[in-house]
């Protein structure tokens, strides 16, 4: 709706020490109801607060006398040399956040330079969103249609654009329980160009509607049929466990992304970070490891790393420094925690990314809550 009144932020955040600090100041500038739907979780949360605590279910023992100055985060993927492996995940309606929406967002990207993904439900359409991001890499979020037909369409436009890989969300075939959109009486304010052609008049719409728009029945065969129509790699976003790492393999996935949605979807469920060992252990480096679900600090960026991720995702955060700080505050967000990274990796005797990947975590002998 035209009315929809958010941010307009442009320039540095100041007090900004850690990405928690930029929650408050996004929920002081961003409506309430869409505030609610992007900071809540669903059900009773347990999910949600599992994600960051479960980073403490593994200890970096610092390794001293180990020559390291300046760490380098750089890495090479795909034939893209990235600035680190922190990479946006797809969030869905930028504009929530920020007056410009995914334009702004892309453009810090590009500044950063690391992997864009953007959502089936971006409120801005495929091509400014690839020409803000002036050539940086980028994948596409797919919320499959129910006919194929749009799907085909869809794709057909992704491929224009260059995207690299389509990543399939398998793990909200229906809205989880979000109690806070239903408090808020939250509906989109704005519409999603991209899937206009499955989802007309966004606007207005429910988050529940929106689920049921998209394909509810996905199977195995919606991967094949993505991988052999696009010709692009894709990445099964959703599996937690060895069984589905197996079953999305089978179906041609190239790569598998574990998540459980920011805790947005099935709340019961484990942390990601947990699911992450069992995952990484499945895949044995078969295919590439994306990682998103809590990630705050250059230590989870670590601990990922260390358990078997490639790349690390960051969603919310992403959409707090948009809040704040617009272009220059997304920025800013991949800028606080690659600080971070470099830090850690000096203190724990790493120098590059290869030598994370390759570092122990030791299990936490003491309690760490439960
Ligand atoms: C979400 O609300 O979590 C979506 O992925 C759209």
């Amino acid at each position: 709706m035209s009315d929809f009144i958010t941010s307009n932020a442009e320039g540095p955040i100041e007090n900004f020490f850690n990405v928690y600090d930029l929650e408050p100041m996004a929920q002081k500038v961003i409506p309430k109801g869409a505030f609610g739907y992007i900071a809540s979780g669903a059900g009773d949360t347990f999910t949600l607060r599992e994600n960051i605590r479960s980073f403490d279910h593994k200890l970096i023992v610092p390794h001293v006398l180990m020559n390291v100055e300046n760490p380098d985060t750089s890495i090479e993927f795909d034939g893209d040399k990235l600035t680190s492996p922190i990479m946006l995940a797809p969030v869905a309606a930028h504009k929530l956040a920020h007056v410009d929406g995914e334009v702004k967002s892309a453009q810090a990207v590009h500044d950063y330079n690391t992997i864009y993904t953007i959502s089936s439900y971006s409120t801005v359409d495929l091509p400014p969103v690839t020409e803000a991001l002036q050539g940086t890499p980028e994948w596409f979020q797919f919320y499959f249609s129910k006919d194929d037909g749009i799907n085909r369409h869809i794709m057909d436009r992704v491929k224009e654009q260059g995207i690299k890989a389509i990543v399939l969300t398998t793990d909200a075939t229906v809205g989880g329980n979000r109690e806070t959109d239903a408090r808020n009486g939250y509906v989109f304010p704005v519409g999603m160009p991209i899937v206009e052609d499955y989802l007309p008049n966004g606007a207005g719409k429910t988050m529940d509607f929106v689920y049921k728009s998209a394909k509810q029945k996905l199977s195995p065969r919606d991967v094949e049929f993505i991988a052999s129509y696009s010709g692009l790699p894709v990445y099964v976003k959703g599996p937690q466990s060895a069984d589905d790492v197996e079953r999305s393999l089978d179906a041609g996935a190239s790569g598998i992304w574990v998540t459980n949605h920011g805790g947005r979807q099935l709340d019961g469920g484990p942390a990601a970070f947990d699911s992450l060992q069992e995952v990484a252990k499945a895949v044995n480096k078969r295919v590439p490891i994306v990682f998103d679900s809590g990630v705050r600090r250059g230590q989870h960026v670590f601990k990922a790393l260390a358990s078997g991720a490639d790349l690390v995702a960051i969603g919310r955060p992403v959409m707090y420094g948009l809040a704040a700080g617009g272009r220059t505050g997304v920025k800013q967000v991949f800028d606080k925690l690659t600080s971070e990274l470099e830090m850690v990796m000096q203190l724990a005797g790493t120098q590059t990314i290869a030598d994370v990947k390759n570092f122990e975590l030791r299990d936490n002998p003491y309690d760490p809550g439960f």
